[in-house]
């Protein structure tokens, strides 16, 4: 069979930051393209695929995506995990876009077709203080954002979430070959976040949509005090307000505010979500392509999510690849539940390793029409940035215990 898989290789590669990709190939030479990058782990799934998937990729029909994923997750017999389903989700978007590559069709015409033109993107705005994240949510309001996520730094806390050191074009938090330690006051942060937020609505109102990510850092009761702080300023959505992996924790929050709730960057699969979207105690369902075994899982997931009246709202950070960006972007098109998509961009150089067809227009996204999933990987170019370690930051309360990061 011409579908034959006859190699199967992975790529590390750090152009900007770290990245993992799987690359595959049939025996007439299609090539397709899977991520694999797990941001601060990046050469356990490296490993997991090369000494462990590859192997078994060899002599099995490309084709055959279901039954692929189901031999990888049934067959390994330890089940779930970020590792191993980062691992799967790589070979499934590998395997998508070889099909999609030998039918001469972009990925979202196999999934469906397009049940919408475009996918509403989010943009993230920050600033070390107020006055500059507002100058921030400006600039994304004239590139023609719809929807903007707003962090600033705490007064009094140094290296808060999401808000980039002074020269970084784009937030890294994976920055130093040791965690960085930064610190943490919940207090400050409960008083100072509803101010924040309301000061963006006060300067450029309510005709587009706003967000904020706490990054699992409240506990429960903390959260729906937030959230009820937050109701004036009408939030998009209120991200990851407590950590979630206690999933009956959120009916707490759902008793206190109305704010609605997006969870899920950090689950990867289905069971890290049953009860959120069953009890529909959460409004969007973020789970990442590339964390969440693939295309083939997010679909199942994003399917259960539609019978509770949850909707998407995929990661898209910059440690997800262009792979994975386009990857999302192909199910955001095609599936009818669809809320919004992050999108955090790629620090330079990742442009010269991945050469992509995605576009933005008027605070939308297309995948492109390019068979497959529309992004490539140039080895060349990729070999010139070898792997760097580095770690995501930890967070500790002024005592000196370890806090959510
Ligand atoms: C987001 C996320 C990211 C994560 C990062 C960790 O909402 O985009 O919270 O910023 O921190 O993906 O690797
Ligand atoms: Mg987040």
């Amino acid at each position: 069979i011409v579908s034959e898989i006859v190699a199967a290789t992975v790529i590390v590669t750090s152009p900007g930051r770290n990245y993992v990709t799987l690359k595959v190939t049939t025996r007439d030479g299609v090539v397709g393209w899977g991520d694999a990058t797990l941001n601060g782990r990046e050469l356990a799934v490296a490993a997991y695929l090369r000494d462990h998937v590859c192997p078994l990729l060899i002599g099995r029909d490309a084709h055959r995506i279901e039954d692929t994923w189901q031999y990888l997750y049934k067959g390994s017999y330890w089940r779930r995990g970020p590792v191993t389903m980062t691992a799967i989700a790589a070979v499934d978007m590998a395997l998508w876009d070889i099909k999609g590559k030998i039918a001469g069709l972009p990925v979202y015409q196999l999934l469906g077709g397009a049940a919408r033109d475009g996918v509403l993107v989010y943009g993230h705005a920050s600033g070390r203080d107020v006055p500059e994240m507002l100058d921030d949510v400006a600039r994304y309001l004239d590139l023609g954002y719809r929807a903007v996520r707003a962090q600033a730094a705490v007064p009094g806390l140094e290296g808060t979430y999401g808000v980039p050191e002074a020269g970084q074009s784009v937030y890294e938090p994976a920055g130093s070959a040791r965690p960085q330690e930064d610190y943490w006051d919940t207090e400050r942060y409960l008083r100072f976040a509803p101010d924040m937020l309301g000061a963006v609505r006060e300067r450029f109102g309510f005709g587009f949509h706003l967000l904020h990510d706490v990054h699992h850092r409240l506990s429960p009761n903390e959260a729906g005090r937030l959230g009820r702080d937050l109701e004036p300023h009408r939030l998009f959505w209120m991200e990851d307000p407590t950590p979630a992996e206690d999933q009956s924790a959120f009916r707490i929050l759902r008793q206190h505010t109305t704010t609605p709730i997006a969870v899920g960057e950090v689950f990867n699969s289905i069971w890290d979500c049953q009860q959120l979207i069953t009890e529909r105690l959460i409004d969007y369902i973020r789970t990442a392509v590339s964390h969440a075994g693939g295309i083939t899982h997010l679909r199942r997931i994003f399917g259960l999510a539609e019978l509770y009246g949850v909707r998407t709202g995929s990661h898209g950070a910059g440690d997800l690849s262009p792979v994975s960006l386009a990857a999302a972007l192909h199910v955001d098109l095609a599936v009818p539940n669809f809320g919004i998509q992050e999108y955090m961009g790629h620090a330079e150089p990742a442009d010269e390793v991945f050469l992509t067809s995605y576009t933005f227009s008027d605070g939308y996204f297309h995948p492109g029409q390019a068979p497959g999933l529309g992004v490539e990987l140039d080895e060349k170019a990729a070999a010139a940035f070898p792997y760097e370690p580095r770690y995501l930051p930890v967070n500790r309360r002024r005592d000196g215990s370890v806090h959510d990061w």
